[in-house]
């Protein structure tokens, strides 16, 4: 299982990044989990955002789990604990997004750096450069990895990647052409599901965004 850790805000919550590292994962067939950190820097006015973020990735449309969570006072630790217990999961998200105060939070006496943000732009140092496996209890363990500014999902085919989209899946049969890819396509049904708001509007220009890069 792999979680993606991506903080509310600093560094601002990014949803290329995320979408990205869903669709690298269902190119696997690994589940996904995605964890918002810095749930203590929540305030009135980052109420439309987090219920945005939260609709974007309705577990009911798109099957991930998301859990806001805080290092700094635990809120969603347990829940989460709960749902990766058992299990050995790995971490990614962007640098300075928590990952490597997430294991500290679990396990206080571990001795490993966390890196300071770049106080102008609020972005993280790349501080943990190799990947490290981190027992939280004799079953549970995290594989912490050193942070990306990106990441590639270039060796999914062009083709392929509407199947990294769980919730385009209802859709893909009722398509008009066999072929579609659901761009431009006349009688498309995913775009359909877009227009009638059974599938996020953000998630879908994710989905258009990558195969626009993508040229084969
Ligand atoms: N406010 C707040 N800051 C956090 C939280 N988790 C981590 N940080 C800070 O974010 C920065 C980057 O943390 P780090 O764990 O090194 O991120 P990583 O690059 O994803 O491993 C550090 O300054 C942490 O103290 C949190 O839940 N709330
Ligand atoms: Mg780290
Ligand atoms: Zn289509």
């Amino acid at each position: 299982m792999v979680l993606i850790v991506a903080s509310f805000k600093h560094p601002v919550f990014s949803d290329g990044f995320v979408c990205r590292a869903l669709a690298g994962a269902s190119w696997k067939d690994l589940k996904a989990v995605i964890v918002l950190n810095k749930m203590d820097l929540f305030s009135a006015h980052d109420e439309e955002l987090k219920n945005r973020i939260q609709a974007t990735y309705d577990r009911e449309r798109t099957g991930y789990p998301l859990f806001p969570v805080s290092c700094i006072t635990g809120c969603g630790t347990n829940e989460l604990l709960e749902h990766i217990r058992g299990m050995t999961v790995v971490m990614t998200g962007p640098s300075g997004a928590g990952k490597t105060s997430l294991v500290k939070y679990y396990n206080p006496s571990l001795d490993v750096r966390i890196g300071a943000l770049n106080p102008k732009t609020s972005r993280g140092k790349h501080t943990t450069v190799a990947a490290q496996l981190i027992y939280l209890d004799k079953n549970t363990a995290v594989i912490d990895t050193p942070g990306l500014r990106m990441f590639s999902i270039d060796h999914i085919p062009r083709n392929d990647l509407q199947f990294c989209f769980p919730e385009f899946a209802d859709y893909l049969d009722e398509c008009r052409f066999r072929d579609c890819l659901h761009l431009t396509e006349p009688g498309c049904a995913v775009k359909s599901a877009v227009e009638n708001g059974s599938i996020s509007k953000i998630r879908y220009r994710k989905y258009t965004d990558f195969m626009n890069e993508k040229k084969t």
